[in-house]
């Protein structure tokens, strides 16, 4: 490993960062790729394959009709919170079912989780929602907000989602490294407060 990936960078050697794995989640399209992207001080590692006429079918593309790709394995990209020794690492998940077998590797060691919801595919993301519950891995659940989709307040979409009573739900645009800085301080706060850390 070179500096450059070092855990101890940019901090003095009585307080290295402390690393937290952060999972990505969500259903298919709902920009999960988009937010560790814009968000990385990595270049991330990224596996999208081109969506084809055949795969098309099968991938619901209502409301992103100008996405060409999609992820096959994983997203993988890291931010650093000097001021609080933090470093998270993000893991993103690929969205269509058909992957779904990666999911236990990924989550491993995950201290929590993001899941994005599109609101006008909503139940895309039950399945991921369904997954931390049963895991009880602390998670938010993040509302990218895409042009035209009808805003929806915290508790309506607790309601839609069934989410228990404290769990955490945001607006964010993912192609904005701010809004998503917003998001992932909700999920460290929100998980290390579930651990009783
Ligand atoms: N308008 C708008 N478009 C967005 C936003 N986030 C993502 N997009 C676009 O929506 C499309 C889907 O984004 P991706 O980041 O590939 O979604 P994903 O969840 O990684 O998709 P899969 O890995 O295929 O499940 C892309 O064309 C993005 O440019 C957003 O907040 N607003
Ligand atoms: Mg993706």
């Amino acid at each position: 490993m070179d500096s450059k990936t070092s855990d101890t960078e940019g901090s003095d050697e009585a307080f290295p960062f402390i690393p937290l794995k952060i999972l990505v989640a969500g259903g298919f399209g709902v920009g999960k790729t988009t937010l560790v992207r814009s968000i990385s001080e990595i270049t991330p590692v990224t596996t999208e394959a081109l969506i084809t006429a055949a795969s098309a079918k099968l991938d619901h593309l209502e409301g992103i009709e100008g996405k060409t790709t999609t992820t096959v394995a994983m997203d993988f990209g890291r931010i650093s919170f000097p001021a609080q020794k933090l470093r998270l690492y993000l893991w993103g998940t690929p969205g269509q079912d058909r992957f779904w077998f990666m999911w236990d590797e990924l989550a491993l060691g995950a201290v929590g989780a993001v899941v994005l919801v599109d609101t006008r595919r909503l139940a895309d993301s039950f399945a991921a929602v369904e997954y931390f519950l049963d895991r009880d891995l602390p998670f938010v659940v993040a509302v990218n907000e895409f042009d035209g989709s009808y805003s929806y307040t915290g508790p309506e979409i607790g309601e839609a989602l069934d989410l228990r009573p404290g769990v955490p739900v945001v607006h964010c645009d993912a192609r904005l490294a701010r809004s998503v800085t917003d998001v992932l301080i909700t999920v460290v706060k929100h998980s290390l407060a579930a651990t009783g850390t």
